[in-house]
């Protein structure tokens, strides 16, 4: 068994057994992010260019998405790194107009594992919603996702909002397969990264 049986679990959809056969690596010694890393994310990757080749269709990307996230599950408690605890307060979504959050939940999660408090506003996010929320939960951070180049301007929109209730605090990242940090540079946001594991990273670099 290996790390490739891990991706090929996600490729086949192999919901219910998947966290075993992680749990069974991590006990034989695998690197935690190499399962994530060529595990799971790299049969992401392969499962969204099926999709977009017309190979593979929105059911079969929703299991392999559902399969990722219970491998993930059990990852998670370990993505972090000893101790990382109360790491600050993020806000997430997917803004105005987009329904796509596979990308944003793996953010989300790994974020978590990382030791920071989500708060996951979902899909589909009006600017004054995630103005509402910074302030409700005093977060620290804003992650905006954004997979659509027609949402993109929304990020925009939001990052306005935000300047505009005068939530000076916060810092806003950005991130989604369009999104660069050119783009991220021109609307004001403070950071773009372009993974999940970078995510994770500038986060910790946003609250210092
Ligand atoms: Co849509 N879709 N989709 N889609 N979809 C894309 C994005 C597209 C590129 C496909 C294509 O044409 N090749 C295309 C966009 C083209 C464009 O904008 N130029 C597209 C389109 C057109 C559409 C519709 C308009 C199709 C239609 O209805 N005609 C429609 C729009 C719906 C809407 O949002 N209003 C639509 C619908 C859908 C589904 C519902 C079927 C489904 C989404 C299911 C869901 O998410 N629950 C879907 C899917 C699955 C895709 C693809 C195939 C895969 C996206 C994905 O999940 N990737 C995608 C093509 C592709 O990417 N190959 C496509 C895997 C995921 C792990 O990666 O989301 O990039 P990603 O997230 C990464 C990074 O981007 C980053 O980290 C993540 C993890 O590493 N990241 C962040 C993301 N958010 C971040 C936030 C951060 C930091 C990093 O900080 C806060």
């Amino acid at each position: 068994m290996a790390i490739k049986d891990v991706y090929q679990a996600v490729l086949d959809f192999e919901e219910d057994s998947i966290s075993g056969l992680i749990e069974k690596e991590l006990a034989a010694g695998a690197d935690v992010n190499q399962l994530l890393q060529e595990g799971l994310i790299s049969a992401m990757d392969a499962v969204g260019k099926a999709f977009s080749e017309g190979e593979l269709f929105v059911p079969e990307m929703l299991m392999a998405a559902q399969t990722m996230k219970a491998g993930l599950e059990v990852l998670k408690p370990k993505l972090g790194g000893a101790g990382a605890t109360s790491a600050g307060v993020i806000v997430i979504g997917t803004v105005k107009g987009d329904l796509h959050d596979i990308g944003k939940n793996l953010v989300g999660m790994m974020l978590e594992g990382g030791g920071f408090e989500l708060h996951d506003l979902g899909v589909d996010v009006e600017a004054k919603t995630f103005v509402d929320a910074v302030k409700k939960h005093n977060a620290s951070i804003l992650g905006l996702s954004a997979l659509l180049t027609t949402t993109m301007p929304a990020m925009e929109e939001t990052v306005a909002a935000i300047k505009e209730a005068g939530l000076t605090n916060v810092k806003i990242m950005i991130g989604g397969a369009p999104v660069t940090q050119a783009y991220a540079d021109k609307i004001g946001a403070h950071g773009y990264s372009e993974d999940a594991p970078s995510a994770v990273d500038l986060a910790r670099k946003l609250s210092k």
